[in-house]
């Protein structure tokens, strides 16, 4: 496996930044998960520009250009040889000092990226469904750490998959400071209720996925009624289906929440048309390479 790392490709075990990056440090940094199907990157755009937003937003300075950063993602696919990928895109404030002033990362940004695979859940998972619970610690405030910026400080996640593995569950909704659902660990939630779809909105603590919007606009283009709207726990009980999107997940479909049986405790006939829908778009855009 090749690394790159500022312009430069490594082996894995040389791969190495200093202990004094700031990315490490404080978890001071942007990324993005991407992936790559039959040799086409999925909406490689859309990532780039989120990781441009992610970056704007804390004042990280990244030394490429967004076409470069495309190319650089696109190279280092090819260089390891892979025609389905999944890829990791990093870029931390840098090497400075033992303070937490950014503006001492007198090198500049880092740039990682690795192409490697992923397999989130088993396979099993995507046929039979997750059993999934909501867990105490809340989403980030869009107040204090916006949940739209995809910054290397993921703890609060973190916090939630330990909560969710310590409940035998394979996944945790998160909830916003109101009680609202907001998202899972690494995916957004969908649930279906009398044939329409409905989605948490971007502003209340919920990452904008690229899966999701995905999703969305499948729903648009085939007519399925698809709101973006804020819903409760009781909702998410009562719907008909309930799926995750995300990057590395993919669709996935959720049959347990909190102990309560979703639908008739199987993948929904709208999640598998879905996930059907969802593979042939991978399969058929995205950048070729
Ligand atoms: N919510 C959060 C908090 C995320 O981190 C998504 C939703 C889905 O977004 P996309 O754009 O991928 O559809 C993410 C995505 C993982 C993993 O291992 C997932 C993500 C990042 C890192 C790891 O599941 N992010």
């Amino acid at each position: 496996m090749k690394i790159y790392i500022n312009g430069k490709f490594f082996e894995k075990a040389q791969a190495r930044v200093s202990v004094f990056d700031h990315g490490l440090l404080y978890g001071d940094g942007v990324f993005e998960g991407i992936r790559s199907y039959k040799r086409r990157v999925f909406k490689l755009k859309e990532h780039i520009d989120r990781l441009f937003e992610s970056a704007q937003s804390i004042m990280l300075k990244i030394p490429l250009t967004k076409e470069q950063m495309i190319k650089a993602v696109v190279q280092t696919i090819k260089v390891n040889k892979l025609d389905d990928a999944y890829i990791r895109l990093v870029v931390t404030r840098g090497e400075g000092d033992l303070g937490l002033d950014p503006r001492k990362c007198y090198a500049g940004a880092t740039i990682i990226i690795i192409a490697d695979k992923i397999a989130l859940y088993p396979e099993k998972l995507y046929r039979e469904g997750l059993t999934i619970v909501t867990v105490p610690t809340v989403r980030n405030l869009p107040e204090a750490l916006n949940p739209q910026i995809k910054s290397l400080n993921y703890l609060n996640n973190i916090l939630a998959k330990i909560e969710a593995a310590n409940s035998g569950c394979d996944e945790a909704i998160m909830l916003d400071s109101l009680g609202y659902v907001a998202e899972c660990t690494g995916d957004n939630i969908f649930v279906v209720k009398n044939g329409h779809l409905y989605t948490p909105p971007q502003c209340m603590g919920t990452l904008r996925g690229i899966t999701r919007d995905a999703i969305l606009e499948l729903a648009r283009k085939n007519k399925i009624p698809a709101h973006e709207h804020v819903i409760t726990r009781h909702e998410v009980y009562i719907s008909d289906e309930c799926f995750l999107t995300g990057t590395a997940a993919e669709v996935i479909p959720v049959v347990k929440v909190d102990g309560r049986t979703i639908g008739q405790g199987k993948p929904g006939k709208l999640t598998l048309s879905l996930m059907k829908k969802f593979k042939i778009l991978t399969a058929q855009n995205g950048v070729k390479y």
